[in-house]
């Protein structure tokens, strides 16, 4: 009944060569198995608790087939920020209205709280801002830019806390947030990223609520040659991330990515699975998972404070990844997100490709928003 456990990973372990100075991934995997016979309590506990479910499927990309994706040119944060409606509705407000006076500063307070900023964060904002300038410390509009750029930057600096991947080997990052946020496209990402890094990254399938969720997955894992590991669909989601939690153990692996549903049949549906992933690890690593990134769509607006309030109930969220920020995006989620939780905001999405994930910067952020200089006509 318990074959799975012990077959599926041995076909593959094999084919991948031991890395110096770490213990032989295959003599690695018969201890796993070792300790799989002797049956802890708490690995029999595990055990009762995820269904016996189809084999696992390692989705090992053929090594030197699949060239990664060309890297495409990077794209500053600028020209990916300029569009969204923050930084066109500031350029548009200097523009029509360069003198120092209350009304610019109404209008100004408008546009934060329809880009989304917030109504409190804004108007504490603009009466900070009104104060100073009633005081005539600013000379002109590009001083009151530059002092409204200080304060946006002093709003986010306290959640500019990259994320470490280090002090666990497997590192666990378990991917939350509802559908079509990004999720699947950002671990794509971030494999993208920490392979480019030298370390050795595993892929959990974990959205076994959809097919196309699994494929897409599987895509991510060729293009970046990055093995997943999968099941059928309607696996349990929780067995699936068990065994690849084993396999990267097995392998040594420094990180493991997985994947969630966003969404199940019921609330407490995807409340009960996520609890049981979480539960579920920790019989293999007391610690795990040691990230719980949620991501959130960028352009979802005020929504994206009670989409984070209700996952931070569901399971402890540790960061963020915020994405969309290219294109419509209104960008001032981000500070909102920023005031209300305080939670670090590990990376942003800019972009749909690999490379468009950046590490969470709060001074290049707001300068990508906010227009350079006031152009004057
Ligand atoms: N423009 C843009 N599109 C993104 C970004 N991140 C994800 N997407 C797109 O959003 C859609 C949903 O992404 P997906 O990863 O499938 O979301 P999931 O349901 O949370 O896994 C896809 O079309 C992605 O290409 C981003 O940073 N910028
Ligand atoms: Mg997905």
């Amino acid at each position: 009944m318990l074959k799975f456990w012990k077959k599926k990973p041995a076909e593959t372990i094999s084919e991948q060569p031991a890395e110096q100075g770490q213990m032989p991934t295959a003599d690695a995997h018969a201890a796993d198995v070792a300790a799989l016979d002797n049956a802890s309590p708490t690995l029999d506990e595990a055990r009762a608790e995820l269904a016996p479910a189809e084999p696992a499927v390692v989705d090992e990309p053929p090594p030197p087939a699949v060239a990664a994706e060309p890297a495409p040119t990077r794209r500053s944060w600028r020209e990916r920020l300029s569009g969204s409606g923050f930084a066109k509705g500031l350029t548009s407000l200097f523009v029509r209205h360069p003198k120092l006076d209350d009304e610019l500063l109404d209008e100004l307070e408008t546009i934060l709280i329809t880009a989304d900023v917030g109504v409190e964060a804004s108007s504490t904002l603009v009466e900070a801002l009104r104060k100073r300038m009633h005081k005539r410390e600013f000379a002109d509009a590009d001083a009151l830019l530059a002092a409204l750029r200080e304060a946006l930057v002093a709003m986010l600096l306290p959640v500019q806390l990259p994320l470490k991947v280090a002090g666990h080997k497997p590192f666990v990052v378990l991917i939350v947030g509802i559908n079509g946020v990004g999720k699947t496209t950002t671990i794509g990402k971030l494999a993208r990223r920490w392979r480019d890094e030298g370390r050795q990254v595993l892929l959990a399938a974990g959205d076994t609520f959809r097919a196309a969720a699994v494929a897409q997955l599987k895509t991510w894992g060729e293009r970046n040659n990055v093995p997943v590991i999968a099941q059928g669909q309607d696996a349990d989601a929780a067995s699936v991330i068990f065994d690849a939690l084993q396999a990267a153990r097995s392998r040594n692996a420094d990180v493991l990515i997985a994947d969630t549903a966003g969404r199940l049949h019921t609330q407490g549906g995807l409340m009960d699975e996520l609890s049981k992933i979480a539960r579920v690890m920790k019989k293999l690593d007391a610690d795990a998972p040691h990230e719980v990134l949620m991501v959130i769509d960028g352009t979802t607006g005020q929504n994206a404070i009670s989409q984070l309030r209700q996952f931070q109930q569901i399971v402890g969220v540790t960061g963020l990844v915020v994405t969309k920020l290219d294109g419509t995006a209104k960008g001032g989620v981000v500070f909102a997100l920023a005031r209300e939780f305080g939670l670090p905001i590990r990376f942003v999405g800019l972009g749909e490709s690999a490379t468009d994930l950046r590490t969470f910067d709060a001074r290049a952020y707001v300068d990508g928003l906010l227009p350079a200089t006031l152009a004057r006509g």
